[in-house]
Formats: structure tokens, C-alpha cells, sequence
């Protein structure tokens, strides 16, 4: 409002597009990442992993690794039988956790696995030592197929068990067999999305430091969740809470990848704490391919019921998760695939549902949280099948789901499996889309297009998925950790600055400024005089990190809640300094004002008084600058959004080029929208990455043939094409502050759009898209099968 500014009001800094604080120190080499920190007598840890997928360890021969100078100790499962092994508990039924220590103990069950780990006085020495390690392996066989592992009388991977289903779930709304017979339009298929890996461009990272004097244990880590990793620390050294400390410095991305405990992470703090010296690994990209949580990889049956108009009377589906070796802490095996079900129903009324899911154990690496969690495969699943119907009915794809999206006026809506959609732009997002990217137009450019021969297409899909999830329904369920409540303490210190510690960890999301913009808005002062404290267990009592598209709802609705209350204490001050009742106090850019005068104390001048200025303020109006509040969302709020693609391939390549990528999202209130412009273009590109390029391949003894980011090919800015973003606030969530979480979207919305577009392209060999990513080999293999009568 330029009259406003005119008038010398500041624009509210919550909806700026204010530059990123932490960008002049990332983008010039400032950063601070852990494997920066210069730490002059750490030992250096490698790792002997395993390159067999499934196998007895028969003997380990570390004497000669032992042996060369500079090489402090070798060690394997047996130099740690003190310590319990790591098991992510849950208390869901039919569920079985695994039991997985720093070092393999008995057997190995993916290529990859930490056998042995040598500490010595550098990398080096650690990396030679290595060599000289001799492993006796017996092979058990790998187990791959997770629908083979699945069946009776299958090799087991973890003997306790008695199974290699670990977890199954089932979700039911009506008479699916019922309402399914008698839908007069069927249509299903057999789905598959591949395995991915989330290739952050920091590779893990862990420093461990044990203080003897102080008796205090700190782990730098390149984690997304330090206060769960202190929290399992804790435990497995039972240590005092205070004695450990998780700090996340610069974390250089983590999608998922980082949010999860590792072995690597236990071994060196166990280590340092028994050495008395810093220990230190940190991952090569080989390391990284081989061993960090990886993503997705289901199978599922599907298939959806529909009437002559269009509209969806049922929908059922089987889903095969192969969730890897272990059941990853602290999120479990169950949490990925558990997640396709649950959100295949999507934005969408379905009068009945039944999704069945069972998360299968295969020797692979472990799989864990990957940006979008189940939504990504949901997505494409649900939204392949309604785009399946309309061509069998005959109806343009935008119009069957105008039919069957859940209306603003059903709102909030119970989903067939129980979820709550409070209120989201579900209906609005597709006509926004349809108006930005003029629809009508491109179809009609399309028919031209298609007149010549060239193979174009458009393809559409709107999701939802739930953020900000509060306690009633943690991120992963039955899991004993509460993800659902956030803290912050927020202080004016004496000399009048701002300091607010959280328990979120960015990695990249920005969050020194979105939080910074949030509580400059509500206390009432710029954004530079705050000064955000995160990623460092010690901040917080209970805090656990960053993962699930949360901070924003709720990290910033902490730092609402406690911005007001702190607010009201500098008022509380400020008015008997100003002689003014609190009410016709103002707080703007640092300062108190008495409305409309000229008369202000600013906050350092208020802090002089409360902390200092002994009798300047009456004895009870010295209260302490601090606050620190809790805040609970409870159940989350929906976030939605509709991407539009047109692509083209090229028939002679089978290269798929991007022509446009359209998105509309409502994320509720904004914080800053550059960032959300950019937390949409990064998660786009890694749908495009799903969609079109990133697989990890095994063979079929459990080798990784994508070992190298040149046989993993992430998509680089050239595959990137420019990405047009409409927001739409639909209606501001109940959520303190009113926002919703975005930061996974685009990784659920891209890939579903992808594939509609190139099956729309393909239609005319009618060719069914039942598969990503649609790799240029795939392709080619798709329409020479397509041209063979
Ligand atoms: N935001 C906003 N207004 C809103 C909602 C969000 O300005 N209404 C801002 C937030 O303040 C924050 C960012 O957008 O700066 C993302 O917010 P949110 O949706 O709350 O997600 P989180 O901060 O909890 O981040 C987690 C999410 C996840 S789960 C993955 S995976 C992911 C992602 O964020 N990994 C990322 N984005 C990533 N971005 C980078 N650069 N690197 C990663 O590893
Ligand atoms: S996969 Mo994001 O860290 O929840």
C-alpha cells in the first residue's frame, strides 16, 4: 500500500519477499558445515562395508589392518557387544522392529553395510588400513523381489521376525467389492515407482567430541533431527540428558536423507566418548549412494470405480513397500508405505475405499523418508487412474476432476481413510492452473501440433497432502516420539537484542529468515535484530527437527505465541517508562511509542530498565524479557495444489523436452514467497528427477549399479524449465499464524503431472504410463513394443 508507506507505516514483514539472511554466508564459502570445523587431533573413521547383499560373516581378520602405523583400532560388532542395537519401535499392530548395531553382527544384509570400522590418524591411513581387513563371507542369497520375500517360506533377513513383512495396514471405508461391481466404468493397472536416493550435495557428516573434563558429549552432525538423535544417544550411552549434545551447523540439504539415525552416527560418538578424543567421518558420494536412506520404491495394484457421469464410486488397492534391510529409526519401515494409502484417495470424495499395504524387507539399503513421503506414489497412482477414466469416458481431464474434487463447501472433509482435509484451494488450484497456463490454448496448439505428428502432451494432477502435523497424529504412527509439538524461547537479552532458539533444524529451507519474519512481525521489530538459535539440542527441552513440511506451522506458531506474550511485558515496561496505559503503546522497528506522539523507549532502552536501571520500574513490573511457549497443531492442516505440464518428446531420442510446468498451491498465509518460490522450484525439480531420470538399480545379486551420481542422474538447471507459481490463500488455516506447510509439494505434484503429459503424448500409440521414471531407455523400449503388432 504505497499511501501507507507515504505515511511512514512499514510494510508487515510476514508475505515480504525479504532476501534469505543465511544466503551472504552460504553463497560466499561462509558457511560452517560439519565436516568444516577444524578440529586438530580427531581420528578419522572408514569403513569396511559390505559387497555382499546377504551373507554369514564367518570370520573377520583385522590384525594386519591393526597393524599399520597410524592406525589406532579396528573394529568390529564384537568391540561394541556392550551397546544395544537400534530399534525403531512402534505400537502398531502386525509390526516388526529390527535390530540394527553401528557394525554388523553375524550377517550382512545389503551391499553397503558397515562390517568393520578403522580409526586412525587420518583418512588416509583409515582407507589403506581398510585394504588389509580380511572378510570371510558365506552367502545366504540375496533377497530381492519384495513380493517373492513376501511369500511363505522365503529366505528371512531378520530371523526374530519370522517374517519379512514388516509392517501391513489396511484401510476401509463402505462395501469397496460391492460399490466396485457395480461401477459401469472401470479402470486400474499395475503401478510402479522406482527406488530413489536423495542426493543432497553434502554428503553425511558426523564429529564427535567427548569433553572428560566437563563429562559432555557433543555430536556435530549434518542431521535434520538433532533433538532425536540426542534423545537416542541418551539411551544407548545412558548418559544424563545434558551430557549429550546434537548441534546441526550448515547442513547442505538433507530431503529426507538426513532425517533419520545412522550407524555412522552412533559409531563415532561411542567412540569418541570411550577414546577421549574427537572422532570424525565424513561420507564420499559412494558412501552416500550405498548407504543413506533412499526413497519410495512400491508396487501397487490399483483400481478405480466410476458411473457413466464420471463421478468415483470406489477404489481399491494392494501395495507392495520394499522398504530395504532395516526398519529405519526412528520413522519405521511402515512410514513410507503406510503413507501411500493413506493419501491415495487424495483430494477426491470416494464413497469407498480399500488400501491394503504390507512393507516388505529385501537386502537393498534401508529405505526412510524422502521429500513428499508416500504422496509422490499416491499421487501418481490416483492421478494416473483419473486421467485413465476421462479418456474412457471421453471427458477432457480437467473436467473429471472439477467432478469429483471435494467442494469448498464440504469442508472440513473426513478422506476414506481418515484423514481431515480442514480446508484447502482444491477446486481453486485446478481453475487457477487451467487460467494461468490458458488451457484452452494449449490444447488447441496441442491438436496442431499432434496435426503434424509431433507427439505433445498435457498433463494434470492435483493432490493434497497433510502438514503440519501436530500431536494427535504424529509424523509416523504408533512411533513413542512426539513429533507433534514444537518450542521456542524467545529472550531480549540486556542490550535490547533478539534471540530465539527452536528445536527446527534448517537445511536449506531458510529458516533463520521465515522465523526471523514471523517474529519481527509480532514483537515489533526488524528482522536483523533477531537472531535465530536452531538445529542445536541444547536450545530446547523437547524439540526433534525439521522434516515433514512442520516448521513453518509449527515453529512459526511457537514463535507467534511466544513473540505475544514477550510483547506484552515489554509493553508492561515500556508503560511505566512512557507514562501510558498499554493500550496506546505501539512496537515498530525496535521502539515503543506512545501512538501518535513522538515519545519511545526503545527495547534496549526497556531492557536497560528491567535488567539494570535498579528503580526505575516498579519491583513487580521487572519481569524477566523471556518467553517460552509450546505450540500443538494437533491434527495438521491440508495443503494443496494443481501442476500442469507440457512436454514433448522427441520420437527419434525418446528425449522428453519440458515446455512449461505450471503450479498452484495454497500454502495458507505466506510468509515470504521468494522462499516459497524457491522451496517450489527445488521439490519440482526433484519430481522431475522421479519422473523422468532418478532410479537406483539393483541387480539381481543385490549389486548397486547406480553407484555414481553418473549412473544416478539427477536432473541439473538444463531439465529444469522456468516454472510458473500461482498462490491462492483459499482460506487461512486455524493453525496460530495461519500458515500451512509447502516444503515438500512439489516432489508430489510434478511427477503425477509428468506422467499424464507424456501419456497424453503417447496416446496416440496407446501406450499406458504405469511406471517412473520414464527414462529415454524405457521410452524407447515402451514404443517399440507400442509400433510391434
Ligand atoms: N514457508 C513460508 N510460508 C508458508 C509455508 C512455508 O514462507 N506458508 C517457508 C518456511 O518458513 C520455510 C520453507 O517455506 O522457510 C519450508 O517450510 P515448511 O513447509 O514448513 O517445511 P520445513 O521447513 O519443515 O522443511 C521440511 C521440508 C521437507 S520435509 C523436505 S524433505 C525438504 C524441504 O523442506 N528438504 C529440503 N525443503 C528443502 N529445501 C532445501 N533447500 N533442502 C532440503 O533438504
Ligand atoms: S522427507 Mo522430509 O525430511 O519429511
Amino acid at each position: 500500500d504505497p499511501d501507507a508507506l507515504a505515511r511512514g507505516a512499514r510494510p508487515r514483514s510476514i508475505g515480504a519477499r525479504i532476501r534469505r539472511v543465511e544466503d551472504p554466508r552460504l553463497l560466499t564459502g561462509h558457511g560452517s558445515f560439519t565436516d568444516d570445523r577444524i578440529v586438530p587431533d580427531a581420528l578419522h573413521v572408514a569403513f569396511r562395508r559390505s559387497d555382499h547383499a546377504h551373507a554369514l560373516i564367518r570370520s573377520v581378520d583385522v590384525a594386519a589392518a591393526a597393524a599399520l602405523p597410524g592406525v589406532v583400532a579396528v573394529l568390529t560388532a564384537a568391540d561394541l557387544a556392550d551397546l544395544a542395537p537400534v530399534r525403531a519401535t512402534s505400537r502398531m499392530r502386525d509390526y516388526h522392529a529390527t535390530a540394527q548395531a553401528p557394525l554388523a553382527t553375524g550377517k550382512v544384509r545389503y551391499v553397503g553395510e558397515p562390517v568393520v570400522a578403522v580409526l586412525a590418524e587420518s583418512r588416509y591411513l583409515a582407507e589403506d588400513a581398510l585394504e588389509l581387513v580380511e572378510i570371510a563371507f558365506e552367502g545366504l542369497g540375496p533377497v530381492s523381489d519384495p513380493e517373492a520375500a513376501a511369500r511363505e517360506g522365503a529366505t528371512l533377513l531378520h530371523e526374530e521376525a519370522g517374517t519379512n513383512v514388516l509392517a501391513r495396514r489396511e484401510f476401509a471405508r463402505g462395501d469397496v467389492e460391492a460399490a466396485m461391481a457395480q461401477a459401469p466404468v472401470r479402470v486400474g493397472g499395475r503401478f510402479r515407482m522406482h527406488r530413489k536416493t536423495p542426493a543432497a550435495m553434502e554428503n553425511r557428516s558426523y564429529l564427535a567430541e567427548y569433553d572428560r573434563g566437563r563429562r559432555l558429549l557433543t555430536l556435530t552432525s549434518s542431521t535434520q533431527i538433532p533433538g532425536i538423535v540426542r534423545d537416542l544417544l541418551v539411551e544407548l550411552l545412558d548418559l544424563p540428558g545434558h551430557g549429550v549434545r546434537v548441534v546441526a551447523p550448515d547442513v547442505g540439504g538433507g530431503f529426507g536423507g538426513k532425517a533419520s539415525l545412522y550407524q555412522e552416527e552412533v559409531l563415532v560418538a561411542v567412540l569418541a566418548r570411550r577414546l577421549g578424543r574427537p572422532v570424525r567421518w565424513t561420507s564420499d558420494r559412494l558412501e552416500d549412494l550405498i548407504s543413506t536412506s533412499q526413497g519410495f520404491d512400491e508396487r501397487v495394484e490399483a483400481e478405480l470405480g466410476l458411473d457413466a457421469d464420471g463421478r468415483i464410486l470406489a477404489l481399491r488397492a494392494d501395495v507392495v513397500g520394499d522398504v530395504g534391510a532395516y526398519s529405519i529409526y526412528p520413522w519405521t519401515a511402515a512410514l513410507e508405505p503406510v503413507q501411500v494409502v493413506s493419501f491415495l484417495p487424495g483430494p477426491y470424495r470416494v464413497p469407498a475405499y480399500r488400501g491394503r499395504v504390507r512393507a516388505v524387507c529385501t537386502s537393498k539399503a534401508p529405505t526412510g523418508p524422502y521429500r513428499g513421503v508416500g504422496r509422490p506414489v499416491s499421487t501418481f497412482v490416483m492421478e494416473r487412474l483419473i486421467d485413465m477414466a476421462a479418456g474412457r469416458l471421453g471427458l477432457d481431464p480437467a473436467e473429471i476432476r472439477r467432478r469429483n474434487l471435494v467442494r469448498p463447501d464440504e469442508f472440513p472433509y473426513r478422506t476414506a481413510s481418515g484423514i481431515v482435509w480442514d480446508r484447502s484451494a482444491f477446486t481453486e488450484s485446478l481453475a487457477a492452473v487451467l487460467e494461468a497456463a490458458d488451457y484452452a490454448g494449449l490444447r488447441a496448439a496441442q491438436a496442431r501440433a499432434r496435426a503434424e505428428g509431433r507427439l505433445v502432451g498435457i498433463g494434470l494432477a492435483t493432490y493434497a497432502e497433510l502438514t503440519g502435523i501436530g500431536s494427535r497424529i504424529s509424523a509416523a504412527p504408533g512411533m513413542p516420539i512426539n513429533t507433534g509439538t514444537e518450542q521456542t524461547t524467545i529472550r531480549l537479552d540486556s542490550t535490547g537484542a533478539v534471540t530465539a532458539a527452536f528445536g527446527v533444524a534448517s537445511h536449506g529451507q531458510g529458516l533463520e529468515t521465515t522465523l526471523a519474519q514471523v517474529i519481527a512481525d509480532e514483537l515489533g521489530c526488524r528482522i536483523e535484530d533477531v537472531q535465530i538459535l536452531q538445529g542445536d539440542s541444547a536450545a530446547v527441552a523437547h524439540g526433534t527437527g525439521t522434516y515433514a513440511s512442520r516448521s513453518a506451522v509449527l515453529g512459526g506458531g511457537a514463535a507467534t505465541l511466544a513473540s505475544r506474550d514477550l510483547k506484552a511485558k515489554l509493553l508492561r515496561a515500556a508503560s511505566h517508562l512512557l507514562e501510558a496505559g498499554t493500550d496506546d503503546l505501539e512496537a515498530r522497528d525496535g521502539a515503543i511509542r506512545v501512538a501518535g506522539t513522538d515519545r519511545a523507549v526503545t527495547f534496549r532502552q526497556v531492557a536497560r530498565a528491567v535488567y539494570s536501571e535498579m528503580g526505575r520500574l516498579p519491583k513487580d513490573a521487572r519481569e524477566e524479557l523471556e518467553s517460552t511457549r509450546v505450540y500443538d497443531p494437533f491434527f495438521g492442516t491440508a495443503t494443496s495444489a494443481t501442476h500442469l505440464c507440457l512436454l514433448e518428446i522427441d520420437p527419434a531420442t525418446c528425449r522428453v523436452r519440458l515446455d512449461r510446468l505450471v503450479v498452484a498451491e495454497d500454502c495458507g498465509r505466506i510468509i515470504n514467497p521468494m522462499i516459497v518460490d524457491g522451496q517450489v522450484h527445488g521439490a519440482v525439480a526433484q519430481g522431475i528427477g522421479a519422473a523422468l531420470y532418478e532410479e537406483v538399480v539393483y541387480d539381481a545379486g543385490g549389486q548397486l549399479l547406480s553407484a555414481s551420481l553418473a549412473d544416478y542422474v539427477v536432473p541439473a538447471a538444463s531439465e529444469v524449465p522456468p516454472i510458473d507459481i500461482v498462490h491462492l490463500e483459499a482460506e487461512l488455516p486455524a493453525t496460530v499464524g495461519g500458515f500451512r506447510g509447502m516444503g515438500e509439494g512439489g516432489t508430489i505434484g510434478a511427477p503425477a503431472a509428468i506422467a499424464n503429459a507424456l501419456a497424453d503424448a503417447l496416446s496416440p500409440f496407446g501406450i499406458a504410463v504405469t511406471e517412473l521414471p520414464v527414462t529415454p531407455e524405457r521410452l524407447f523400449r515402451l514404443m517399440a513394443a507400442a509400433r510391434t503388432p
